[in-house]
């Protein structure tokens, strides 16, 4: 059953302010000069959105996923580059807050969910990206110490970030060898690529993060040696959700710009919206975001719950949503004609941003080998 709470429209509230105050405005001119406004992420800390969903006892906001969808729309509407970052940021507090031991938590997840620490998330490789599972940068025990080689590729807020969760390998047996350690900025042999040129996304660096005889305690690992694997997976059910919403917030933004658009611009005498042809388009564009709006919900109640179906219901929501939001964007281009393609308008920038929703976070085919995989085992 989908329905919105009295506590859950006074969030939504609050986040749509901080969105149309804090990000929307300056949207552009972060895409056009390349600027990750850090100062903005610790407002947005100062909200309670470092730790959307981490537990109250180390500053966490202790909101549900349900709650997180609605708040990453209401982020993107705003700047969809700005509200996936805040994700990743999210997931990183996450794993932390729920599979670090309780010195680990009071060390870094207060720092994390107000923001004055940044975190990134690092799973993907260069010769590992789908195939999760079969990344090699190891972690070789020595003493006291983890001291990791290899080489993370794609990695966003690197070199920003204070935070490096590292999946690395510890042992050869598959998924099953994996390790979460955690990697503090500054530390030695840590150093980052260059600032990879992308179609979107400007607004967050996205880099390499390079590790070479990085020496960290062995305290710094989450849990035990081999459960690397399942906390980033469990990391990335949320993140799907979040990244969803966040494809769905900017698909929102384009639809709302295109209904006030085609109400005031005229030709063949008369508004545009007055063409049937148009608002059947309209009528489509706002059906295609309501199935995401629906399906979003209903995965993050599920993941909220931890049904057996949460993993599915997450790659489907995921799928669905960042198809939905791209669709949405670039149907909202079209309607726009000639000026839709101009920077001025905000929908080509939207457009650039939500494409990558449908890559990451575990591109749109792998959430339909997870989706085809639990009906091929059922
Ligand atoms: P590949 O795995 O090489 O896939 C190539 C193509 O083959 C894709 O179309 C894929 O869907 C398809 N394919 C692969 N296997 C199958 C299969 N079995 N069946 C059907 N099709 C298949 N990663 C992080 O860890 N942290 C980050 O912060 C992060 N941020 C990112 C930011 C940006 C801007 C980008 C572009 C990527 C980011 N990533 C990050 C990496 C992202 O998760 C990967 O790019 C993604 O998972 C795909 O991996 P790949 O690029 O290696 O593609
Ligand atoms: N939630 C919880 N556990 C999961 C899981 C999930 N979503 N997916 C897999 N697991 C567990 C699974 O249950 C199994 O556990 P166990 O060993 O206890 O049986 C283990 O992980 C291994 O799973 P599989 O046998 O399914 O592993 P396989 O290698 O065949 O495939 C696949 C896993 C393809 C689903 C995984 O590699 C994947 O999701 N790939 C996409 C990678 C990805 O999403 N990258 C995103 C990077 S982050 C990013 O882009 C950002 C912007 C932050």
């Amino acid at each position: 059953m989908y329905a919105v709470t009295e506590d859950q429209r006074s969030i939504v509230q609050m986040v749509r302010q901080f969105a149309a105050e804090s990000l929307a405005p300056n949207a552009a001119e972060w895409d056009e000069t390349h600027h990750f406004p850090v100062d903005v992420l610790r407002r947005a800390g100062d909200l309670g959105m470092g730790g959307i969903y981490a537990s109250e006892e180390y500053g966490g906001s202790g909101l549900s996923r349900a709650d997180a969808v609605l708040i990453f729309e209401e982020l993107a509407k705003g700047d969809t580059t700005i509200a996936a970052y805040i994700s990743i940021h999210n997931m990183v507090t996450w794993m932390i807050d729920s599979f670090g031991n309780d010195v680990q938590r009071a060390d870094w997840v207060p720092r994390l969910a107000s923001m004055e620490a940044l975190g990134s998330y690092c799973l993907t490789e260069p010769g590992a990206g789908s195939d999760a599972a079969a990344l090699t940068t190891r972690a070789e025990r020595d003493g006291a110490d983890y001291v990791i080689n290899g080489v993370k590729q794609f990695i966003s807020g690197a070199g920003v970030s204070s935070i490096y969760i590292v999946m690395a390998r510890t042992g050869d047996n598959g998924s099953q060898g994996i390790s979460a350690i955690v990697v503090p900025a500054g530390t030695a042999g840590l150093s980052f690529g260059p600032l990879e040129k992308k179609m979107g996304w400007h607004a967050q660096p996205t880099r390499q993060v390079i590790f070479e005889d990085v020496r960290v305690p062995t305290g710094n690992l989450l849990a035990q040696e081999g459960d690397g694997f399942g906390i980033a997976m469990s990391g990335l059910n949320g993140g799907r959700l979040n990244i969803g919403a966040c494809s769905l917030g900017g698909g929102q933004a384009a639809l709302d710009q295109s209904v006030a658009y085609l109400k005031d611009r005229t030709a063949f005498g008369g508004p545009l919206i007055k063409q049937e042809a148009l608002l059947f388009e309209l009528a489509d564009m706002d059906t295609q975001l309501e199935t995401a709006r629906t399906l979003l919900a209903r995965a993050a109640e599920s993941l909220d719950r931890g049904d057996a179906d949460s993993v599915k219901l997450c790659a489907m929501a995921k799928r669905v949503a960042t198809d939905a939001g791209f669709t949405v964007a670039n149907s909202a281009l079209q309607l726009h004609g000639g000026y839709g393609y101009l920077a001025d308008y905000g929908l080509e920038r939207i457009v650039r941003d939500l494409r990558v929703h449908q890559i990451l976070e575990g591109t749109n085919e792998i959430m339909r080998l997870i989706i085809g995989r639990s009906l091929a085992e059922a």
